[in-house]
Formats: C-alpha cells, structure tokens, sequence
C-alpha cells in the first residue's frame, strides 16, 4: 500500500516503539504534523527547540529508551544544536527530525534554508538527507539504530518537503539497518581478563572509578558484586552518581573537582584503578601529569577511541560493561581490604569538620542546606534534574543518590536551562516518579518559558530556584581567580512568586532553614507543577575545589573553623 512519506515517518515511529515526541512545528515539517494526528504517539508542544531536546533528553535518561524530536527547517533546525550537543557529550540516544526545503530549492537559500546536515555533523553520531519518500524508512530505521546501540548519541534525520509529500511503498523489513553501525571492540580475551583479575587479587589500595556508562549499561548489579566480592571502594563521577547506591558501605562520593578530598586523595595513593564506564574527564583527572600516579588502570568501555585517550592505561577492556564484568567476576578473588578503607576513613574524618553542614547554624540559608534536606524529605527517592552551576555541585555532593538513573545533569557540555525542560521529558517518561528540578537563577532564566509547556501538558515537576544573585559558580571563579573582580555575574531576576502566578502555578519564597519543610510538603502536596524560590547565602563557594589544571590533590578546602582540624593531612 502506497503512504506519503510523512505517514511513512509516523509508521516508523509507531514500529520502533515512540510513544511520545517533543516538537515545535513549521513550514517544512508541515506535511508531517499534518499527518501525525492520525497515529496513537504523544505530541508535546514546547516553547524553544533547543528545550524539545533537552526534554527528548530528560525522557531518554531516566527511561534508557530513545528520545525523539521535531522542528522545522532554518531556525527551527538551529535551535536544536545546543540539545544536540548536550545529549552527544553525555552519550543519550535521541532521534531528531527536521524538515528542510523541497529538494529542488536546495542549496538556493530558500526561505529557512540552512544545511543542517553540516551544521550538526560534530554534534551528532551520524545524519541524514534525505530528499525522496522511499528512502524516509531505512534513515530512520537506521536512525534508531546507530542512537541507541553501542555507546548512545544523538542522530539526525533530515527530511525535505518534498520527500515527506512524495508516495511509496513502506517496507519495513528492506530497510533494516546495514550501514553506519558502529562496531563494537572486540570482547577482551580470555589473557586479558585474566590478567585484570590478577591485577585486582594482587592488589592493596585498589578504587573502582563508576561512572555513567554502568547507568547505560545497567550493569549495576555486577559492579556491587565486584565491588563487595573483592572489598574495594568505590568513587563516582557525576554522571556516575546513583549507578550504585551512594550509602553503600563502600561508596566514597563523587571523584574530581568538586569531589569529596577523601576520595581525590584515594585516588592519587591507589595503587589500582578500575574505571568503569567513565571517560576521564579534565573535570575528573585534574593535571594528567600528576594523576594516579602510583597506580595500574584498567579501563572497561564501550568506546574503543576513549583507551588512551585522556590517561593511559595498563589494560583496556572493551565492549558493554555487563558483559564484561560477568566474564570478569569469576577470576575475581575475596578481598579485604580493611586497612586501605580505615586508611580512607581517616581522611574522612578530617574533612567532617569543614563540612558545611556541621557547622554551626549562622541563622542564614545555604545552598548545601536545602540539597540535604530536600534529600532528608524525599527520603532520597526524587528524580532530580539539576541545572548548571554551584547549585549543581551542592546537590551532587549533599543529595544522596541511590537508585539508578535518578540524577539527571548536562556534565560533559554543562547546558544552563537544561533543568526544566530535561525535567518535564523525565516526568513525562516516568510519570509515577517525584520529579524535582534544581535550578540556580541564572540558568532558570534561560529556559523558564517551558514553565507554560507543563502547565499545557498537564506535567507535575517540583521547581527549586536557587536564587544566590549571582552567576555564582562563575562569581566563585572571579573570588578565587580573577582577583574578586565580579564582571557581568550579579544578575537581576524577576519576582518568582509573581511569575509563578502568572504561568498558573503556586509559588513560594524561602529565605529561613526552619521554613523550607512546609514549602516542600507543599510543593509534593500540590497538583500540578510548583515552584519555591530559595534565597540562599549570596557569596558562598563550592568546596573542596581543584583549580582548573592543579593536580587532583591540589584541592582548595572550605576554610576549617577549628584550628586543630587544619592538621588535617591535606597531602601536599
Ligand atoms: C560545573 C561542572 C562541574 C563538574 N565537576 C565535576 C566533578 O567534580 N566531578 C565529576 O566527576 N564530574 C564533574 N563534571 C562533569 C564532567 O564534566 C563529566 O561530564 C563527567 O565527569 C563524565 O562522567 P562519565 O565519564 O562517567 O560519563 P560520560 O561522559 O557520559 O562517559 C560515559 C562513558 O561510558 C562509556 N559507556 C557508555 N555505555 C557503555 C556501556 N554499555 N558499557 C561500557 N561503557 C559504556 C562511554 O563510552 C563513555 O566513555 C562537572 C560538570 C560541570 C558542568
Ligand atoms: C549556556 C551556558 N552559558 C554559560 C555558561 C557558563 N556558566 C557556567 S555556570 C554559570 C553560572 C550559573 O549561574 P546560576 O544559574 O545562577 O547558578 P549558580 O552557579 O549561581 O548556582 C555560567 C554562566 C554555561 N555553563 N552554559
Ligand atoms: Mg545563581
């Protein structure tokens, strides 16, 4: 039976399982929205493009499914490349479709004319023109593919006006997938993990570095047993966090330059790292001369480019983390390794005085606060999609994340506005969960419009504004580094409770600890969407902090406030 290719377009989706896109619609992709109301898929309608790949984002993150988005050509197209760059540093599947110009008019500046196929060619995992109905099902099918398989990424799939009004034949199984699949590394050798196991029994001061790739994975399970089997601690990154529950007797905290000192210094006396599923980045290694020094590496990954890339390593293994680890386990030996996790313990308990929550209550609201309590009345079982800035390092460090892809964050491109709109994808993938987004004030102004778009699909998310005043991580580079010279950081907001109101939904102020539990039981109380503003403490900083480029045990503490704790083995 002959469709167009815009019904094509729906059918596929249908086929590959989409139950939901988020879009924004215009003239070159008309033809496809015109035909869309006739399948059973969700159309969300958001304000800004770039915020329908952050919710295609949100969604794909908590769910492991593939997120899915459409936009116009010209500046619709643009305005995806930021989510798409977004989701390609992180590794998240997404599928967007944009319309382009009639094939005819191509490379005529027509109207809304941009080569978006360039544009995005480094943002994405691959792309796709496509200029005739008969070919709508295999680059999409494709499409799929080559997003979700091997190590996640965004793929674009170009379609011009023309093709999707065009007619043909829709053969699904001819346009199954043959081209542009990534090929995985070939699984380790059976030397080769031998050889990790023995470097694991023989060793004494090992550290398991986690990161997102056992999220993607769902490897979870595997590195527990690894890590309870053999007794070794193990550090997160960012993205690592929640792949293993952070109150897990062997957790240490989040690694690099806003980790915990305790875990930093683990790592650079670890005599063995075992990196899993994480890509050493510069916010994770420090001064690469200066790291881990005394330590063998074993690198797990998907990614083959990713061995040797930032750190050399003694051993890679490469090929999907669950499969790996299963082939792995049975050489791993009982450990115990007391004496390295008491060693550990000790410099735990050096930074326990600095910590900002036991220090003595000044009567004023910090932004660490309000992460710890908000962690404290969800119990620790929110989804919480955070923005970009201090408030994201708060939440990272005193928001404790067991389960699995419960914390939802733009690491490796740090997209302020991402919050909101990543969140509302979430909410939308996972409609059971509680759903908080984190956000501080400068970044919720990029992207606060979607604040209409749940309003509109009837989506619940609990708002957290951090409001500091400022631009405060950047503020917090310019105290310590630029001679506390504050250029363009103090930045002036609207009124939250009156802008809430004028979206429809409740909204809150707090600037006193004690009031914060009432507004958050409110908050979980309500029907749809709220939002509490949290005055915090204008000119605090992110502790311990690495400077960019210092070694990772070159960490700038928070100053102690007792002068017995400055003994503290800060190693030099
Ligand atoms: C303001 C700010 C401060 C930051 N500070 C810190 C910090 O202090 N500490 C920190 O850790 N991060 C920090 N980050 C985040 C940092 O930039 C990186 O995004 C983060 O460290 C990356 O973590 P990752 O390597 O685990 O994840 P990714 O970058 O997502 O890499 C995942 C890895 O897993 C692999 N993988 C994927 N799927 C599989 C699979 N199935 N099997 C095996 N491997 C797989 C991939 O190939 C990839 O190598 C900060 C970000 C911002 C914005
Ligand atoms: C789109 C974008 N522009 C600029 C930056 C640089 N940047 C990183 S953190 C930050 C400050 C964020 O301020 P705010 O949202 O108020 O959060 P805070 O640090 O105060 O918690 C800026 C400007 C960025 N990460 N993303
Ligand atoms: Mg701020």
């Amino acid at each position: 039976m002959e469709q167009t290719g815009a019904q094509i377009v729906w059918e596929c989706l249908l086929r590959e399982g989409v139950d939901t896109v988020f879009g924004y619609p215009g003239g070159a992709i008309l033809p496809a929205y015109d035909a869309m109301t006739a399948y059973p898929i969700r159309h969300v309608l958001v304000r800004h493009e770039q915020s329908a790949a952050h919710m295609a984002d949100g969604y794909a993150r908590v769910s492991g499914r593939t997120g899915v988005v459409v936009a116009t050509s010209g500046p619709g197209a643009t305005n995806l490349v930021t989510g798409l760059a977004t989701a390609m540093l992180d590794s998240t599947a997404l599928v967007a479709i944009t319309g382009q110009v009639g094939s005819g008019l191509l490379g005529t500046d027509a109207f809304q004319e941009v080569d978006i196929t360039g544009i995005t060619l480094p943002v994405t995992k691959h792309n796709y023109l496509v200029t005739r109905a008969e070919d709508i099902a295999s680059a999409l099918r494709e499409a799929f593919a080559v997003a979700g398989s091997g190590r996640p990424g965004p793929v674009l799939v170009d379609i011009t006006k023309d093709a999707q009004q065009g007619r043909a034949v829709l053969d699904w199984e001819g346009a199954q997938p043959t081209r542009h699949l990534r090929h995985l590394p070939p699984f380790p050798a059976a030397t080769d993990l031998a050889e990790a196991a023995a470097l694991i029994n023989a060793a004494k001061r090992p550290v398991i570095l986690a990161g997102h790739g056992i999220q993607l994975s769902g490897a979870r399970a595997e590195v527990l047993a690894l890590a309870e089997r053999a007794d070794i601690p193990f550090a997160l990154t960012l993205l690592g966090l929640g792949a293993v529950p952070a109150t897990h007797a062997l957790s240490l905290g989040m690694m690099g330059m806003h980790g915990e000192s305790w875990v930093n210094q683990a790592i650079q006396e670890a005599d063995l790292l075992i990196a899993l599923g994480m890509r050493f980045d510069d916010r994770v290694t420090g001064r690469l001369r200066e790291y881990a020094p005394n330590a063998k590496k074993i690198h797990l990954d998907i990614d083959a480019s990713e061995f040797n890339k930032n750190v050399a390593v003694d051993l890679p293994l490469g090929g999907d983390l669950l499969q790996v680890l299963q082939a792995l386990l049975p050489g791993v030996a009982v450990g115990d390794r007391s004496a390295w996790l008491a060693r550990i313990r000790t410099w735990r308990g050096d930074s326990a005085v600095r910590d900002i929550q036991n220090l003595p209550d000044d009567g004023h609201l910090y932004a660490a606060h309000v992460m710890h309590d908000l962690w404290r009345i969800t119990k620790g079982e929110a989804v919480v999609v955070t923005d970009v800035g201090q408030h994201q390092m708060w939440e990272a460090q005193y928001y404790k994340h067991d389960g699995a892809r419960s914390l939802i964050t733009s690491g490796g491109a740090g997209t302020m506005g991402f919050a909101l709109p990543a969140a509302i994808g979430a909410k939308i993938a996972r409609p059971e969960a509680e759903v908080w987004v984190v956000a501080g004030d400068g970044g919720f102004q990029m992207t606060f419009a979607e604040l209409m778009t749940a309003v509109q699909e009837r989506v619940k998310v609990n708002i957290a504004v951090i409001n500091n005043g400022f631009l405060g991580m950047v503020r917090q580079w310019q105290a310590l580094f630029y001679e506390g010279r504050y250029a363009a950081t103090p930045i002036l907001s609207p009124d939250f409770v009156k802008l809430a109101d004028a979206f429809g939904i409740p909204g809150r102020r707090v600037d006193r600890r004690p009031d914060l539990a009432a507004a958050v039981a409110a908050a979980r109380a309500a029907e749809g969407t709220s939002l509490i503003e949290f005055r915090v403490e204008q000119e605090d900083s992110v502790y311990p902090m690495v400077a960019a480029g210092a070694a990772l045990h070159d960490m700038i503490r928070r100053p102690s406030p007792s002068p017995l704790a400055e003994t503290g083995s800060d190693p030099a």
